[in-house]
């Protein structure tokens, strides 16, 4: 019997150490877990052993691991420096021992140094929830006045520098270190948090490295996991960057449309394909969500459903999973079509594990620790307004 034509609904659980536990979720609703191995350092090689045992937990629990979020890849392996090629070797390897598990979706991201980057972690909402925001004049606050890096005077027009000053000056002693912690500290997922220095240090090893030279390296990196993940039959899935713009003077190369389609170019194969964050891509007011569902579809492999306010400039914060810039309803559509077209191809991977990417802060929330963007009740109410949306749109 073939499943269900329905997303497969997902969540993000961080491992035996998310104060939400596996038992949280099977009441949210959700079915998939989308976890990862924190613990092994980055660039080595996923033991089968330990796989095993977390797909243990997930299982006697009755859920299954859907897709491994994130096999982080090695700042080497941007660069193309020291071991390297070593790192990809453990990638690959990797990946085959996912799926001798049985684990057949993997996502990851190509972000320099940083990887999801917010300059405020409890934005206050007007109904009493708090949100994650990214604020233009605080990120530039922080380059040019606290981090001083060299040159990112123009990477900013002179309104932005002026409105920088101003911001840096208001803040006092403490506001300014909660705002590099929350810069450099590392958000969930990111695996690597700096000190001002180390992030200098880091910066700079990526000064030879321009938009050009990350993009070959991209392309070189799917060159060579991608055969190895179709000959395990594993589907990849690369996370847009979030914010999908530069930072620090560091390129970013998974921001568009067009550079999707540039990366799935670079190496032709159904293993080689996207995760959708309609967060990340959403910060673009040109990126053309539902007709990107429409145009890249076949090779969206996992979804991450999430809407941003966008402010002025390049601010947002993250709002309700259904306000907010994107228009969810549009976006749920073109999956529905997306769903319906792989089912008439006869393609068994019809039902896209999705997963409410981040929520707001709200009710008990503040009554329990958890990571940033991954509290419990505001991805709980993400959830199942994603759920009640796509049911209501195929009635
Ligand atoms: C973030 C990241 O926006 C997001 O999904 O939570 O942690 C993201 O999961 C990673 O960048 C994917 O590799
Ligand atoms: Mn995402």
């Amino acid at each position: 019997m073939s499943k269900p034509l329905k997303l497969e609904q997902t969540w993000r659980w961080f491992g035996p150490d998310d104060p939400i536990s596996l038992q949280d979720i099977k009441q949210a609703g959700a079915a998939g877990i989308v976890s990862a191995l924190h613990h092994i350092p980055n660039g080595e090689v996923w033991p089968l052993k330990e796989i095993e045992a977390r797909k243990g937990l997930i299982e006697k629990a009755g859920l299954r691991w859907s897709v491994v979020e994130s096999i982080p890849v090695h700042e080497d392996i941007k660069r193309q420096t020291g071991s390297y090629k070593t790192w990809v070797e453990n990638y690959k390897q990797s990946i085959r021992n996912l799926s001798e598990c049985g684990i057949d979706t993997v996502c990851y991201n190509f972000m320099p140094v940083l990887d999801w980057t917010r300059t405020d972690l409890d934005y206050p909402m007007p109904d009493g929830s708090t949100a994650l925001r990214f604020d233009e004049t605080a990120l530039a606050a922080f380059d040019l006045f606290i981090l001083q890096r060299n040159g990112a005077k123009s990477d900013y027009s002179s309104e932005i520098i002026e409105k920088a000053e101003q911001h840096y000056h208001n803040l006092n002693e403490e506001s300014r270190l909660e705002l590099t912690q929350t810069i450099l500290a590392g958000l969930p997922g990111s695996e690597e948090g700096y000190t001002l220095e180390e992030f200098r240090e880091m910066l700079n090893s990526y000064k030879e490295i321009n938009d050009q030279k990350l993009r070959e390296h991209l392309y070189d990196f799917l060159r060579e996991i991608i055969p190895a993940a179709e000959a395990a039959g594993v589907r990849m899935a690369i996370h847009p960057d979030d914010p999908p713009f530069p930072l620090f003077g560091l390129p970013r190369v998974v921001s568009t449309e067009a550079d999707a389609l540039e990366l799935l170019r670079a190496a032709d194969s159904p293993s080689n394909g996207i995760t959708f964050c309609t967060g990340s891509y959403g910060a673009r007011p040109d990126n053309d969500l539902p007709g990107m569902v429409k145009r890249l579809g076949s090779h969206i492999h996992f979804i991450h459903l999430r809407s941003v306010q966008r402010e002025e400039g390049r601010s947002f914060h993250e709002a309700n999973h259904l306000e907010g810039s994107t228009d969810m309803a549009d976006v749920m559509k073109a999956l529905i079509q997306e769903m319906e077209r792989r089912k008439r191809e006869g393609r068994t991977d019809h039902s896209i594990p999705m997963r409410p990417d981040h929520g707001h802060r709200m009710l008990c929330d503040f009554g329990q620790d958890s990571n940033p963007g991954y509290f419990c009740i505001g991805r709980l109410r993400g959830l199942a307004e994603l759920r009640g949306l796509e049911m209501g749109l195929k009635a």
